[in-house]
């Protein structure tokens, strides 16, 4: 290893992106790297080619021409409600080197976010969010199946949304992430009665964990109560971790009786991480 060599939280800075990411850059091949001890290290001139490469795939079509980034070129064909046009852009990103959580984390959720700005605005007709919500709810059920892993899994993780809470896709998007890791997941969706959930714990098979996402301020009260019919009828180690738009900070966690609030999907996976280590 030379001095100049850069570890990857350095690289996750310099690329701004999360170090999970730049790990799995590493980890799929698609960035050379070096490992020293329990650290890994990336040469400059690696880390150039790759810089080079990305903003290759993503912002220049074959022809040489600039064209625009992936998640607009999304929410465009979400908009006119072309599923078929929506799921070939799905299918260019993979092409072009992307994994899932980039397709899902930098194209899909970003498309979606900006389509709720438009409507919230008042820029946009409800038929056409709607519309284009099922267009998205139906490439997660084409996309995400392809990155589920076989083999052992680490172990089960029961995942939804309390009652009054009707936002699924990210928790579906979610769920396939935390698949792609190797956990099976008991995806019980939204709007979940808070007995009920408790109840899928209960009759679940080697749960090490269970995630509840809140997107309104509003399902906060109901995540409480999820949360309070859990524990009623799971033992006290078993780890409640919330995420999502509506838990907008740690204390909100703590008041829900949460064990642990994750603010991203990579935090989520790196706790998961540490649960499966200690078990
Ligand atoms: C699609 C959509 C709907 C669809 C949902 C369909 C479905 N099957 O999911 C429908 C039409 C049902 C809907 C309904 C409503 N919606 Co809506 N909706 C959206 C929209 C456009 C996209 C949601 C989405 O999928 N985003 C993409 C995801 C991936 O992003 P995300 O939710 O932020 O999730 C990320 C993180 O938060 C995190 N995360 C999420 N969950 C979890 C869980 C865990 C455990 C972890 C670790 C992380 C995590 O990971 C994700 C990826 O980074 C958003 C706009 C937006 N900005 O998101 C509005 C939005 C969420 N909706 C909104 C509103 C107001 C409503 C309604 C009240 C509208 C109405 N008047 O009826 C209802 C409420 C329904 C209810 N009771 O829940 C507001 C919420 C405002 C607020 N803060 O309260 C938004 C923000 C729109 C806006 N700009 O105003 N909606």
């Amino acid at each position: 290893m030379a001095d100049s060599d850069v570890s990857l939280h350095d690289v996750a800075e310099m690329l701004d992106v999360h170090y999970m990411t730049v790990y799995r850059y590493v980890r799929q091949g698609q960035l050379p790297a070096t490992k020293v001890g329990r650290s890994w290290y990336v040469k400059p001139s690696d880390l150039e080619l790759f810089r080079d490469a990305k903003a290759h795939s993503s912002e220049v079509s074959e022809g040489g021409k600039k064209i625009a980034p992936w998640a607009e070129r999304l929410e465009a064909q979400l908009i006119q409600g072309d599923q078929r046009g929506a799921a070939e852009i799905m299918e260019a990103v993979l092409r072009s080197g992307h994994d899932l959580y980039f397709l899902y984390l930098q194209v899909l959720s970003p498309a979606m976010s900006a389509i709720g700005a438009r409507w919230a605005a008042g820029n946009l007709e409800i038929f056409v969010e709607h519309r284009a919500s099922n267009i998205a709810m139906r490439l997660i059920g084409q996309f995400g199946p392809r990155f589920a892993r076989r083999g052992v899994s680490k172990g089960t993780v029961v995942l939804g949304s309390p009652a009054s809470e009707m936002h699924t896709l990210s928790t579906s998007m979610v769920a396939d992430l935390i698949r792609f890791e190797g956990w099976n997941v008991s995806d019980v969706g939204a709007n979940m009665p808070a007995e009920a959930f408790a109840e899928a714990i209960r009759q679940g098979e080697d749960v090490v964990a269970v995630c509840i996402g809140v997107t309104m301020p509003g399902s906060l009260p109901a995540a409480q109560a999820t949360i309070g019919a859990i524990r009623k009828v799971v033992p006290r180690d078993l780890p409640i971790l919330v995420g999502g738009a509506g838990v907008a900070s740690d204390e909100i966690a703590r008041d829900l009786g949460a064990d642990r609030r994750s603010g991203s999907v990579y935090e989520l996976i790196e706790v998961l991480g540490e649960v499966a280590r200690r078990s």
